[in-house]
């Protein structure tokens, strides 16, 4: 019996990555019975020459949308244009990602094709999520990039089309991973990634995924969605369990008004807890 990291998952069939080989394997039967999917990012147990994956080790953290686990730092590539740049998406997935307990990295991608203006925007938007914690870049800013994300077990995230499967191509130019545009009539890609998949790039194990047309924040709880606008915890007010919406001495609503709180981020938070 050997211990490894699931890489890749195509179907029922899992690459465990073990002393720099890779093993194809299936789950064991009692996975299905106990209602237990192994992951890809998932330490195993597994058998070497049975090819069967035994046992999962406990993991440090899980994400829902794309399914993986044990990961350092989630990068979230966001397009600005083709797909349109979103802040409900945008803090649809901050969310989810710091519930999961996963650092939340943005990469922003297609600034060609933005205007001076939405260019100022940018620099404005950057600033304000720096200011509260989350680290941004471009995928123009590869250098300082790599060097944030050394060593780490790192997941794109994003929108179809947003430019994950690009910013690997870039990141390793002897890898040619399929992109793709994405298509208004159908809305997903044509060529686009249908697995998750672990590289080891420029020393940093980076996983490629399909990315997610919608996420779902039905299973958070209110205050669950509270603690996820890190923000919010720098403000105090009159009700201590202040929902922050129809309140009277709101010092969010307060902060918002003022400038300091970004007026998007309490629109998308109202939203959220609705
Ligand atoms: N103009 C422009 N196009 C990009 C950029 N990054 C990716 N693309 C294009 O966007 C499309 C979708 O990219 P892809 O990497 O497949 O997105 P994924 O679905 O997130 O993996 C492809 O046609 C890429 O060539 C960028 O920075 N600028
Ligand atoms: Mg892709
Ligand atoms: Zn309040």
């Amino acid at each position: 019996m050997k211990q490894g990291r699931i890489v890749k998952n195509i179907s029922n069939l899992y690459t465990v990555a073990c002393n720099h080989e890779l093993y194809n394997c299936l789950p064991r039967g009692k996975f299905r019975n106990v209602g237990l999917t192994p992951l890809v990012g998932d330490e195993v147990l597994f058998d070497p020459d049975k090819l069967s994956i035994i046992d999962i080790l406990p993991r440090q953290n899980e994400l829902d949308r794309p399914r993986i686990s044990n990961i350092d730092i989630a990068l979230i590539i966001t397009s600005l244009k083709k797909p349109d740049l979103s802040l409900n998406l945008l803090d649809k997935e901050l969310t989810c990602i710091i519930l999961a307990h996963i650092k939340p990295v943005i990469c922003f991608t297609k600034l060609d094709l933005i205007s001076q203006e939405e260019l100022a925007n940018l620099k404005k938007l950057r600033k304000y999520y720096e200011s509260i914690g989350i680290k941004t870049f471009t995928n123009l800013e590869l250098k300082p990039l790599t060097q944030y994300l050394q060593n780490k077990y790192v997941v794109l995230t994003g929108q179809t089309g947003a430019g994950k499967s690009s910013l690997i191509n870039k990141l390793d130019p002897t890898k040619h991973l399929e992109v793709g545009e994405i298509s208004l009539a159908l809305g997903r890609g044509k060529h686009t990634t249908r697995h998750t998949e672990f590289f080891d790039i420029a020393n940093i194990h980076i996983a490629d995924t399909p990315g997610f047309s919608s996420l779902d924040l039905t299973k958070y709880s209110k205050e669950d969605l509270k603690n996820a606008f890190l923000e919010f915890a720098n403000f105090s007010c009159l009700y201590r369990d202040c929902n922050h919406l129809k309140e009277d001495n709101c010092a969010i609503k307060e902060a918002v008004a003022n400038g300091k709180i970004l007026k998007s981020r309490y629109d998308n938070y109202c939203s959220f807890m609705r």
